[in-house]
């Protein structure tokens, strides 16, 4: 049987000796699986994911699917303030989804309390002092680009090492910015300028870049790496709401190699799913 690792804790969060479950609130028109466009919509649907075991809540206004464009910054405020606060006034424990210092600083100011910075803080270069100042835990994601163009960037001679080695640059530079090395996780981005054989290398490579020294945060639901795997016989990519039972099962994967958290659309398999993992636990 697969030994399971003992999940690393994170200041700020009491530990509760099991992965994470990080339900995902897209305040978009345009995410690649759901979406809420009105504020209304999108606490709702947060306050159903807390009901079906979320621990946490992210709530972003940008979508990175492959090939989307920016959305402006005042347009992105006026997307994730509204649930941020929505979502804090219910009792909600919310990470903000964003690259923009600005939307992170407001976001903490309304009550969050983790950034998730899908670009690790190369896109925004004031993001990661921003950070620091706010005392405030941080995701460090790998990013090679904006996703207009990253699929372009998927090339790797050893995924797993190149990835961990671009994250310990990350780790670095957040660290020098002042984030404390309790508030900082990691993550390796899967489908972010990653082809499908990318993401389930890095899957199977998750050891490694545990061994970075800090937890893990891994999001793979619902992401096109899962439609390729299940295609029907004549090829065609199972559609993106059908992929809910497969990353249920990558949830226990995530979790056996000791993760921090997962990400996810649907939760309840999830959360179902770490407490098994949990449960199996010498
Ligand atoms: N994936 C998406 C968005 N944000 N953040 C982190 N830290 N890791 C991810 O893998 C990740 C992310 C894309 O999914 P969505 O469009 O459904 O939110």
């Amino acid at each position: 049987m697969t030994t399971v690792v003992a999940v690393p804790d994170l200041a700020g969060f009491p530990a509760l000796g099991r992965t994470r479950v990080m339900g995902v609130v897209n305040a978009t028109p345009d995410s690649f699986s759901d979406g809420y466009p009105t504020a209304d919509e999108a606490v709702r649907h947060g306050l159903a994911l807390l009901s079906a075991g979320a621990d946490l809540l992210d709530v972003g206004g940008e979508s990175t699917r492959p090939g989307a464009q920016r959305v402006p910054e005042d347009e992105e405020l006026q997307r994730v303030l509204p649930v941020v606060q929505g979502l804090v006034a219910a009792g909600a424990v919310v990470s903000v989804d964003t690259m923009r210092a600005s939307v992170a600083r407001a976001s903490v100011q309304a009550g969050a309390v983790l950034v998730n910075d899908v670009s690790g803080g190369l896109a925004d270069p004031g993001m990661l002092g921003v950070v620091a100042g706010l005392d405030v835990a941080y995701i460090a994601m790998h990013w090679r680009g904006h996703s207009v163009d990253m699929q372009q960037r998927a090339g790797y001679t050893d995924v797993v090492a190149e990835v961990t080695a671009e994250l310990a640059v990350r780790r670095d530079a957040a660290l020098a910015a002042g984030i404390g090395a309790d508030r900082l996780l990691l993550d390796p981005g899967l489908g972010f300028a990653k082809q499908g054989p990318h993401s389930w290398s890095l899957l199977h490579g998750l050891p490694r870049l545990a061994s970075l020294g800090h937890p893990l945060l891994v999001g793979a639901s619902r992401k096109a790496f899962l439609g390729d795997l299940l295609a029907d016989d004549a090829g065609t990519r199972r559609p993106a709401l059908e992929r809910d039972a497969a990353t249920a099962a990558l949830t226990v994967v995530i979790a056996q190699a000791g993760a921090w958290a997962v990400r996810v659309h649907d939760v309840g398999p999830s959360a179902d799913a770490v407490r098994v993992v949990a449960a199996v636990q010498p």
